[in-house]
């Protein structure tokens, strides 16, 4: 691993994400209670040693900025690093990133350090935990020029992502990008028992997705990106690395979920909080990594929780149900308040003069919260009553409220009324 760097895409505008990614870039974007979406691959990284780590981003990285430099603070004497390459004008350069390719090849000159073999490129918005020193090892072993990671999913999953097809030792021999008409999806499917013939559980899924994940000889990567001026892995370097050169599949057989929509986002939320939620983030052998923050315990109240995440610093009042909800860093919740089926991301300060007009945050009295997303620092006001199912049918904008895929989405830094509710 001492010859491979990582760089993790880090988001275009992250539009299928809004109003989360209003103010912040996607790999910001907070997760889980206490955690952001970037601290998913570089603690992946970190359980891989792989400590050469650079994200690249272009859109509202103030935040990601802060997070990784309170963060991933490595010690003097390691050289490890995380280092954002922001998308910047240069004397040679003018233009913002286009594509996934053009944001790798716009920062070339981290890519042409000395002693560099292998460059892995990973996506900032995936949830899953893998040891990338298994893929280096395939990468290595079929003495690959490319290897990819590649997960087995169902005919409706499949138009959502690159499919490929394998010769029986596991090279790519053909490749679409996001295949939509029912003949492109044949074409590109996998019989089942193939799949489980060849060491993953396929349980059905006859597609096998590109994961976004690609591990790369380094002279083969700046030579592909020198020689065109393609803008996209997916949509070009893929198809045209195939033709040409080795690509090997590395299967992946574990949890996986890219979570680039706010409805994948929200129900990983609810999938985490879950008793058998599919991924933890406190796996004891390999913990996703955040920032520490040393908040107090949580109080509760003479209140009743069922199967939820509760992170720390909170105080839930006398009365209040929570119920198969996450409940993010320093949320303030009063009495006899009701939340199902919610992710509430918290806030990122505690309010001292609650006297203050359009200072507060937290939720008041007699709250219900059903099936919603709250972002941070929101102040819910008494009796007030957030419930998806009763928004009007499709997607709107209720000023402090978005309904995107059904679901009402609370702006960050928003006040909602008392007694306020569609
Ligand atoms: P998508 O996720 O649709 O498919 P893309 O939009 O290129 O592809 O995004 C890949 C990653 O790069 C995401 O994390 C995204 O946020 C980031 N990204 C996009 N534009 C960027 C830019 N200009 N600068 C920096 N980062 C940027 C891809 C592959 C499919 C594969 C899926 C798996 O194209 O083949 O199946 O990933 O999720
Ligand atoms: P996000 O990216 O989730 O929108 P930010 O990174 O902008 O959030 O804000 C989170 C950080 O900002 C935290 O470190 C928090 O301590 C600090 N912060 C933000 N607003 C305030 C505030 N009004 N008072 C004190 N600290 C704040």
């Amino acid at each position: 691993m001492d010859h491979c760097i990582s760089l993790i895409l880090g988001g275009g505008k992250g539009t299928r994400l809004l109003p989360l990614t209003q103010y912040r870039s996607k790999p910001a974007v907070p997760i889980g209670g206490k955690y952001r979406l970037i601290d998913v691959p570089i603690s992946n990284c970190i359980h891989s040693d792989l400590n050469r780590i650079y994200v690249l981003t272009q859109f509202n990285s103030i935040s990601l900025h802060r997070h990784i430099r309170q963060t991933y603070n490595f010690d003097l004497f390691s050289n490890g690093f995380v280092e954002i390459l922001a998308a910047q004008q240069t004397p040679g350069e003018t233009d913002w990133y286009q594509g996934t390719a053009d944001a790798v090849r716009k920062q070339m000159r981290f890519l042409k350090q000395p002693g560099l073999k292998h460059v892995l490129i990973l996506s900032g918005d995936q949830l899953y935990r893998m040891d990338y020193r298994q893929m280096l090892n395939t990468h290595l072993k079929s003495n690959a020029d490319v290897t990819i990671s590649t997960i087995p999913v169902n005919a409706q999953d499949a138009r959502g992502f690159g499919i490929m097809q394998l010769d029986d030792g596991g090279k790519v021999v053909d490749f679409v990008e996001k295949p939509q008409d029912d003949d492109a999806l044949n074409k590109v499917r996998t019989p089942a028992d193939w799949i489980d013939a060849h060491g993953v559980r396929a349980k059905g899924r006859e597609y096998l997705a590109s994961m976004g994940i690609y591990l790369f000889d380094r002279d083969l990567l700046v030579d592909l990106l020198e020689s065109s001026d393609h803008d996209d892995f997916g949509k070009h370097i893929f198809p045209m690395a195939i033709k040409h050169h080795h690509v090997q599949t590395h299967l992946f057989d574990d949890y996986w979920e890219d979570i680039g929509t706010i409805k994948a986002f929200f129900e990983c939320n609810l999938a985490m909080a879950s008793s058998d939620a599919p991924f933890r983030f406190g796996d004891h052998k390999h913990p996703i990594f955040t920032r520490p923050r040393f908040l107090p315990s949580t109080r509760f109240d003479n209140c009743e929780v069922k199967g939820s995440l509760i992170a720390d610093g909170c105080t839930i009042g006398p009365g209040s149900k929570i119920e198969n909800s996450v409940i993010g860093m320093r949320t303030t919740i009063g009495s006899n308040v009701t939340i199902r089926n919610s992710a509430i991301m918290g806030a990122d300060y505690y309010v001292h003069d609650h006297s203050a007009p359009g200072e507060c945050i937290g939720i008041g009295d007699n709250v219900v919260i059903d099936g919603a997303l709250v972002d941070k620092n929101v102040y819910i006001g008494n009796g007030a009553r957030i419930v998806s199912a009763d928004a009007p049918p499709g997607d709107g904008d209720y000023d402090s409220i978005a309904v995107s895929d059904g679901i009402a989405v609370v702006r960050k830094r928003s006040a909602i009324p008392d007694n306020w509710s569609f």
